[in-house]
């Protein structure tokens, strides 16, 4: 029996960026697994696994924090439809998913951080507004978000040139078929989608078809998440 610890926001919406990773690789591998959700404050719930964050994984005798460390751990584990088959298929997913990480995220994250604050749940938003005000240096989160997109909208498209190159000439970052590069960006799409109704992307823009290519996967799993 597999679990998945999962960040759970208001009206049992679902937006942790790395725990959409994690559950695309699930679904990739046709694992079942039962979904532990855990509010902001509620480490109690993660405690046994010495994480202060999610995603964890609890499968049979073993436990695995952190996202990469979870994917790797399922691969080995499951090695039917390998994520990464390779040295070269293991280097190129790390490399994207830190770009995603240092670059797509942090591009993000002040866009929609006044739409994400209003769905934490009511009892988790003074912990919310504690961590990520020393980030920002303001709790008026919807303020900050305002200011933020005029320069921030496009500042968010262009961090994404890369990935827009690839999929001009694929239909997604892992080539003919999605692969962990896509399940790591697509979490960042999804944790967007979930916390805030704004539009990220231009309507000709080859990262919007991509996008809706990765919301049907798996029977459409990300586009029936509770959106915002
Ligand atoms: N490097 C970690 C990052 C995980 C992470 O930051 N998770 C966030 C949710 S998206 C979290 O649990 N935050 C809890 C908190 O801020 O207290 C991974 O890849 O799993």
């Amino acid at each position: 029996m597999i679990t998945l610890y999962d960040l759970l926001l208001q009206d049992d919406r679902r937006a942790s960026p790395y725990c959409w990773r994690i559950k695309h690789v699930l679904k990739h591998k046709g694992l079942a697994w039962r979904d532990e959700p855990v509010g902001f404050t509620e480490k109690e719930k993660i405690a046994f696994a010495q994480s202060n964050t999610v995603p964890v994984l609890h499968d049979g005798q073993t436990v695995v924090k952190d996202s990469w460390a979870i994917a790797r751990h399922l691969d080995a584990a499951y090695p039917d439809k390998k994520l990464f088959p390779d040295e070269a298929a293991l280097a190129y997913a790390q490399f994207v998913a830190g770009w995603v990480d240092t670059a797509v995220q942090p591009a993000l994250f002040p866009i929609i951080v006044g739409d994400l604050y209003g769905r934490v749940r009511k009892e988790d938003q003074p912990y919310f507004a504690e961590t990520r005000g020393k980030r920002l240096g303001t709790t008026d989160f919807a303020g900050f978000q305002a200011k933020a997109r005029d320069k921030g909208v496009p500042a968010f498209r262009a961090v994404l040139e890369p990935a827009r190159r690839m999929l001009r000439e694929r239909p997604f970052l892992g080539g003919t078929q999605p692969a962990y590069p896509d399940f790591a960006l697509i979490g960042a799409f999804l944790w967007a989608r979930v916390a805030s109704p704004l539009e990220l992307l231009e309507a000709d823009d080859p990262v919007a078809a991509w996008r809706e290519r990765m919301l049907d996967l798996h029977d459409g799993m990300g586009r029936k998440a509770k959106a915002a």
